[in-house]
């Protein structure tokens, strides 16, 4: 099978698309008692605006007003095969003066030698990454760092904690790695079952959404929803298209789409959203997928178009 070096490792016997799992699982504790104790100014996130993986942490760091607590950078969103990079213009690291953030990697585990990815939460006390799962940082930021926000919203009350699990369980491998496993498919049959799981995934949250606002009742958005609006938000931009997730258009979907706008509406989430850098991302970063690099145009879309769901709970 011809598959890319970078793609060896993920790439199964049936040319499927297995996803590396994320080096760094440490976590700050709430007290002062662990290895990474809660403390403003003290962490640092490592992000790319394109990246769905790392969006989930930009809104969730801007939703709750932890601006001041948890400082930022953005990498180049085109990444060469040097991996991810601080270039200049708005994509510097003022923490460490990184050039690549192959860098952060290294000083962490020198011996670290799988992909390089974002987000990665950064520890300004110790000079080591914490972690490099989105789930678990985008946890973090709701739970521990909660006493450090402006706006301390609860995106995981205990009432739902389970109910959440089991949610962002059964959305995972269908859509927000499913999209991945439709565009890094090495064999037909593996693009086809892909492509079969998504859509049945996005069929079920179309019903579940027809008669409530949010993946769960109560008005307002939890934890799940940043986890699917930031695969959702680049669909019909990168995903129907480059991915070949092409059985319909997210925008065909009758609630899923205003369900999106909703979202994209509200405080934390569209301010987030950059369809440039998240095209430029895709088209240009995988030339096995796009070898000309060509960037699709930005589809008609109206994220702006009232949404008409408020009166749903
Ligand atoms: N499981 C990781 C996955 C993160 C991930 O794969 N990020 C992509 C960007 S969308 C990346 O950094 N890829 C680097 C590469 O492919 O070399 C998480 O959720 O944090």
């Amino acid at each position: 099978m011809n598959v890319p070096f970078s793609m060896a490792r993920e790439t199964s016997e049936d040319g499927s698309f297995t996803r590396q799992t994320s080096r760094f699982r440490d976590v700050v504790s709430p007290d002062a008692s662990g290895r990474f104790p809660l403390e403003p100014g003290r962490y640092h996130l490592y992000v790319c605006r394109a990246c769905p993986w790392a969006h989930r942490t930009i809104i969730a760091r801007a939703l709750l007003g932890l601006e001041s607590a948890i400082t930022i950078s953005y990498v180049d969103p085109v990444r060469d095969g040097r991996g991810w990079a601080f270039t200049g213009d708005g994509y510097e690291d003022p923490v460490n003066g990184f050039e690549r953030l192959e860098e952060a990697y290294r000083r962490s585990d020198p011996d670290f030698s799988d992909r390089v990815t974002v987000p990665v939460l950064w520890d300004r006390g110790e000079g080591v990454i914490v972690n490099n799962e989105s789930a678990d940082i985008l946890r973090m930021l709701h739970s521990t760092f909660r006493p450090l926000a402006e706006r301390p919203v609860e995106l995981a009350p205990a009432s739902l904690a389970v109910a959440i699990d089991e949610l962002n369980e059964a959305i995972y491998e269908p859509v927000n790695n499913g999209v991945y496993r439709a565009g890094f498919a090495r064999s037909q049959a593996a693009y086809e079952a892909a492509v079969d799981d998504l859509f049945a995934m996005l069929d079920r949250l179309d019903a579940r959404l027809a008669e409530q606002r949010f993946l769960f009742p109560g008005g307002r958005p939890m934890e799940t929803d940043i986890r699917l609006f930031t695969t959702l938000v680049r669909f019909d931009a990168v995903y129907q298209i480059h991915f070949k997730c092409s059985r319909r258009k997210l925008a065909e979907y009758a609630h899923l789409w205003p369900y999106l706008r909703d979202l994209y509406q509200w405080p934390g989430f569209g301010e987030t959203v950059s369809f440039d850098e998240i095209r430029a991302h895709y088209y240009r970063t995988h030339p096995e997928v796009n070898p000309t690099g060509i960037v699709a145009v930005m589809p008609d879309l109206d994220f702006l178009a009232p949404a008409g769901r408020e009166s749903l709970t």
